[in-house]
């Protein structure tokens, strides 16, 4: 059993940058992660962080909010969105004083490049690996923060004593054991779920674990419907082409060579929003003017000095991943799921309905996406967020006299599912069912949907879940306690299954078309009965359905065009 005053669930971007921040309040911080750092999926953001610097054209924080209004179709939280947006430039100048190599201007100024939908050139970058650098150099403040970080640890399920969290028990990966984990507040910053889906841009560890703890401890998600598709990954393999290819002047192009974004957006064109972007790729391909099921990113014309200098790691996925050097030919991509805009209700202070209980990051819904992310905005959420909710979680354990009891239990209780889970002989082996849900999902709630398509999606995850039956229905054959990555699989798999089942509930739900949620049979957004959150809470192992209002303060919803 181990007792810190804040403990941090994840270490990514949003989980380091709490951590950091709570232990300067001098609290005794932990983090605890199924993953080493620098291992985390935010090291695969590539193409930028965006915060209104103005460096490379005329900005603000004010415009950088009312696109993002308008990028969320207006299912963002106005409020969360202006102190995202008014916070986001001091965070990267602190990222930059903590040793963040930013690409340069000519003037020495960081460079910052358009992206889309954004209204300005506002993407703060380190070539195309911002992600990567951002992660190492957090890691690097976590260190000397001094916080203790039990790395390779699988948080398994929230502890609470009454309505307050005081802490979890995870999987110890390395020698093998559950450990109890006791809190005077806990920060979920584990990240999405993007491997629900098949064909997807996220690590193999994106599988929504702490969305799922907290739905199960009884802490509502919000707008899990709506799965941002990324219009660049390549086809064999998901991995991501970065946005940043269209921000320093890429095209898109069909089988006929034109350049249709313009069909689509006469405004923006391939600078569209995301949601856009893939909906006109995919439309592309369906009518029969893709190439092999993709489209062509064509970058030839940039030159090979730039793709070398800003887009080299692009170049080398492209060569690797799917033997075209970029700087002769265009890359094939297709669109893929990139980002869940949902996750767990939090406040703009990460705090959730469950005292003691905070979320930041791609797991939490605060919600500054709405319907579709602005690309660029989920770095900046990370460092915004994670911050605020590192001092908001300090303070309240600071302010907290009273201590609530961690039952020893939990951990009996924790152990004796593990040994279930190990000791069963029937059934099939994890990946089976892991791939028939990331088939139903990627094929019936996808970028474009309908009421068929996401009963059949839901008939599909509900059979799974039979199937699964808590762990019965999987054969785990690996039975050793040290490094068991199958275990892993079987106990990510549980999340995947009830994370899923709350997104096509959701989307069932939804009858119209708003942001990355496109419904062929509700092709308007209607914001009469729609402009507004679901929330999605846990009832005896079913998904139940409730509502609550958008925040809109200056800007009224309108047509959202490109
Ligand atoms: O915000 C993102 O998703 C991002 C930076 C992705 C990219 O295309 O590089």
């Amino acid at each position: 059993m181990v007792r810190h005053d804040v403990v941090v669930v994840g270490a990514g971007l949003a989980g380091m940058r709490a951590a950091i921040e709570a232990s300067r309040y001098g609290v005794d911080v932990g983090v605890v992660s199924k993953l080493h750092p620098t291992r985390s999926h935010s090291g695969a953001a590539e193409g930028g962080i965006n915060a209104a610097l103005g460096n490379a054209g005329e900005d603000s924080p004010e415009k950088h909010t009312f696109f993002t209004v308008k990028g969320s179709d207006y299912l963002g939280d106005q409020d969360a969105i202006a102190v995202m947006c008014e916070e986001g430039p001091g965070d990267i100048y602190e990222l930059e004083h903590m040793g963040a190599v930013f690409s340069r201007m000519e003037d020495g100024r960081i460079a910052q490049r358009p992206f889309g939908a954004g209204g300005a050139p506002r993407t703060a970058y380190a070539a195309d690996i911002t992600g990567h650098v951002l992660l190492h150099v957090l890691y690097e403040q976590l260190v000397k923060s001094g916080v203790t970080v039990y790395e390779e640890w699988f948080a398994l399920d929230l502890v609470t004593d009454g309505d307050r969290c005081v802490g979890l028990t995870a999987w110890d990966l390395l020698r093998g054991g559950v450990q109890g984990i006791e809190a005077g507040a806990v920060i979920m910053a584990t990240g999405g779920l993007g491997r629900i889906y098949r064909g997807t841009t996220n690590a193999y560890a994106c599988t929504g674990d702490g969305m799922s703890m907290a739905w199960r401890a009884g802490v509502p998600l919000k707008d899990m419907e709506f799965m941002q598709f990324h219009p660049t990954t390549l086809k064999a393999n998901g991995v991501l082409i970065t946005e940043g290819c269209r921000g320093e002047g890429g095209y898109l192009r069909n089988a006929e060579g034109d350049r249709f974004m313009f069909n689509y957006a006469p405004n923006a064109g391939e600078l569209a929003s995301r949601d856009v972007v893939s909906r006109s790729e995919q439309t592309e391909i369906d009518e029969g003017r893709g190439v092999d099921g993709c489209v062509l990113l064509d970058l030839t014309h940039l030159g090979a000095r730039k793709i070398m200098t800003v887009l080299h790691g692009s170049r080398e996925l492209a060569m690797d991943y799917a033997g075209v050097d970029p700087i002769e030919e265009p890359i094939p991509v297709r669109p893929g799921s990139h980002y869940h805009m949902g996750g767990i209700d939090a406040d703009m202070w990460g705090r959730t309905v469950m005292p003691g209980l905070y979320a930041a990051g791609e797991c939490a819904c605060v919600s500054v996406h709405g319907a579709n992310r602005l690309g660029g905005n989920s770095l900046l959420e990370t460092v915004v967020f994670g911050r605020r909710s590192g001092a908001a979680a300090a303070q309240d354990v600071r302010g907290n006299g009273s201590r609530a009891i961690f039952s020893p239990s939990a951990v009996r209780v924790a152990e004796r599912r593990i040994r279930r889970l190990l000791y069963n002989f029937d059934g099939v082996r994890p990946h089976v069912l892991r791939e028939q849900l990331a088939d139903t999902m990627y094929e019936n709630a996808g970028i474009f949907r309908t009421a068929e398509r996401l009963d059949r999606c839901k008939a599909d995850v509900h059979e799974l879940r039979e199937r699964y039956s808590d762990g019965m229905g999987v054969v785990i054959q690996d039975k050793s306690r040290t490094f068991n990555s199958d275990l892993i699989q079987a106990l990510e798999l549980g999340s995947m299954i009830q994370m899923a089942d709350c997104l096509v509930t959701g989307a069932v739900a939804r009858t119209e078309s708003r942001g990355a949620h496109s419904r062929l049979d509700y092709p308007e957004r209607d914001d009469e009965n729609w402009l507004r959150h679901t929330l999605t809470s846990y009832d005896d192992g079913a998904v139940a359905l409730d509502y609550k209002p958008v925040t809109i303060t200056e800007h009224q919803p309108a047509v959202r065009t490109y």
